[in-house]
């Protein structure tokens, strides 16, 4: 996939202040140094959003416009990760839940790309977050990040750990190395053409 346009829009502390064009959103949702900025950077092959080895890095939205070769407009959004020392789980509530609010009163679609750790399956807090995600009627598909850590065995067990705990479509992908990422893409441009 190539990505034709990608602009860095803002980084907001409230939902409210999210530009207003009618286009879907792709929102990247998971726990802190999860990988999801670098996720970012990425898929548009450019190095736009901050990222860092430090947890806590995006305490903000991000909004970047995207349009692709193919035509798709949408807007990516990077939300704050949670689950780190140091920031108040509210925080995390509060500006991703007013997003995720202001985004169900739009008619454009939404998709949240909830990304966990391939070496970390089974977490409380990944699993309450979807919880969450599921009982706000968000659509969601799970990116399982940082694929280059695992080897063999452990990466099958993983990976098996992961779908059988999680409905919906997975996409297991290295940043780092590029695996998986036309994969991701596809899930990407299929809810755009086709968002449920
Ligand atoms: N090996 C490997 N490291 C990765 C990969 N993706 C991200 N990382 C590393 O993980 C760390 C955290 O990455 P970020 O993208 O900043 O994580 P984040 O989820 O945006 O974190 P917050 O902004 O704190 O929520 C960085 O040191 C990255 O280089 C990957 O695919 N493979
Ligand atoms: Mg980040």
């Amino acid at each position: 996939m190539s990505v034709t346009e990608a602009e860095f829009v803002l980084s907001a502390a409230m939902a409210s202040q999210l530009p207003q064009d009618a286009i879907p959103h792709i929102a990247l949702v998971g726990r802190s140094n999860v990988g999801k900025s670098t996720l970012i950077n990425a898929l548009v092959r450019r190095k736009m959003a901050r990222t860092s080895a430090k947890p806590g890095k995006t305490r903000l939205l991000n909004a970047y416009r995207i349009r692709l070769s193919s035509g798709e407009r949408f807007l990516l959004v990077d939300l704050p990760g949670y689950g780190y020392a140091g920031r108040e789980e509210n925080d995390f509530d509060a500006l991703v839940s007013g997003y995720f609010a202001a985004r169900r009163a739009r008619p454009e679609p939404t998709l949240a790309l909830m990304a966990v750790d391939a070496r970390h399956p089974g977490l409380k807090s990944d699993a309450a977050t979807r919880v969450w995600l599921d009982e706000a009627g968000v659509t969601t598909a799970t990116v399982v990040t940082k694929l280059d850590k695992l080897k063999g065995v452990e990466r099958v067990r993983h990976l098996r750990e992961f779908s059988a705990a999680i409905e919906g479509p997975l996409v297991a992908v290295s940043a780092e190395r590029g695996e998986g990422l036309d994969t991701l893409w596809t899930t990407i441009r299929k809810h755009l053409l086709f968002p449920q």
